[in-house]
């Protein structure tokens, strides 16, 4: 069917609506109808660079939430009229890795980036005839989908969607971030950097984990205020006042689990990062670098002798097909605040707009909301 889409075709130029062409889901596919994506800071590395896929024009967009129309052979997780999350990583529950324990991992991972299809190797979006590479094997920046049923979780349908979407990456890995990654425990001291979906959502799972002290770092005002209102314990605007602040309020102990949310990271400030973690405690790495950088600074004596913990994450360390449900059941339950999350919300066409406010801090999260217009 032809739609259309949110499209780059090089670095450093604005998100382009135009008109793409999406095949018919095949054996394991399902076709969705968007109802509301999330915008995500990831989908900002695809245009600085800092994230490269395989090629251009790549088809934005990781979060998302809609309405199953149609599926392949093969599917039976979900059927027509489901109301379904899109998780950014999909997870099959059948490779080794899966078979593991480690959902987060699945093999088909290995596919992130390249954009063709899981189902058959080639590519299901094309652009005047060009193949299109959507993000993450999604690419929920068009009204409609169609994509492999490892990244298709069926939801609550009660879940208004635009809440919904957030679970697909940030809120997730946020979360995990700090209940799975940093294993927050009761009586903890938590500090978070970066005030953003993944952030709050790191916040709201420290807070849930029975953190002591939440010390939340943001150089934007609204941003700490905000991290107050969701159970911040002490707010910073930079990492030099954080340091000083954690090490008054800690008696020098320093936060026992320190987890970097921040739109971009440097190589460079990990040694601040760990020095504000506390001997025997946890850095957390969920932020993404550029792919490129492999300079770290790091004092090497003092990760072993204060035994220091330095640990990746990549969606929150958790089980898409489990979390998704399990989080959305706790916002059901009042135990997640994802309404407030939800800072505004945009139509497609103002895609620019919504990163913009993005970049200038004025969104916890901007959400593209689609109606029969964009249809
Ligand atoms: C990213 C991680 C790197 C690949 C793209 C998605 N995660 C979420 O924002
Ligand atoms: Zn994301």
């Amino acid at each position: 069917m032809k739609t259309k889409g949110a499209l780059i075709w090089d670095f450093n130029q604005p998100w382009s609506i135009e008109e793409i062409e999406i095949g018919d889901p095949v054996k394991d596919e399902v076709k969705i109808q968007m109802e509301a994506a999330g915008m995500c800071h990831s989908d900002h590395h695809l245009v600085t660079g800092d994230i490269p896929m395989a090629g251009f024009p790549v088809l934005g967009g990781h979060e998302g939430a809609g309405i199953v129309t149609e599926v392949g052979p093969g599917v039976e997780n979900v059927a027509p009229g489901d109301h379904v999350v899109l998780s950014f990583i999909p997870s099959c529950g059948e490779c080794p890795t899966c078979q593991s324990g480690k959902r987060n991992l699945c093999d088909l991972g290995a596919l992130l980036l390249t954009g063709t299809a899981v189902s058959d190797g080639t590519h299901r979006v094309t652009a005047n005839g060009k193949p299109v590479i959507p993000m993450t094997l999604l690419g929920t920046f068009s009204p409609y989908m169609v994509v492999h049923k490892s990244s298709v979780v069926k939801i609550d349908p009660s879940i208004p969607f635009e809440v919904a979407c957030l679970v697909g990456c940030g809120v997730t890995t946020g979360y995990g971030s700090a209940v799975r990654s940093a294993d927050v425990r009761p009586g903890d001291d938590i500090a978070i950097a970066g005030i953003g979906g993944v952030g709050m959502g790191a916040l709201q799972g420290a807070l849930n984990a029975g953190a002591r002290n939440i010390f939340a770092i943001d150089p934007v005002d609204w941003k700490r205020d905000q991290a107050l209102k969701f159970g911040a314990t002490h707010v910073y605007p930079d990492l030099a006042s954080a340091m000083m602040g954690v090490a008054e309020v800690t008696h020098g102990k320093m936060a026992d689990k320190t987890i970097i949310t921040t739109g971009e990271l440097k190589g460079e400030d990990i040694d601040n990062y760990l020095n504000m973690t506390a001997k025997g405690g946890t850095c957390v790495v969920t932020a993404v670098a550029n792919m490129m950088e492999t300079s770290v600074t790091l004092n090497l004596a003092m990760l072993t002798l204060m035994q220091k913990n330095l640990q990746g994450t990549i969606f929150g360390g958790g089980n898409p097909h489990y979390d998704i449900p399990q989080l959305l059941s706790m916002y059901k339950a009042g135990r997640l605040n994802l309404d407030d999350m939800v800072t505004r919300q945009y139509k497609l066409e103002q895609i620019n707009e919504g990163y913009k406010d993005m970049l200038e801090g004025k969104n916890i999260r901007g959400v593209i909301r689609y109606t029969d217009a964009d249809r």
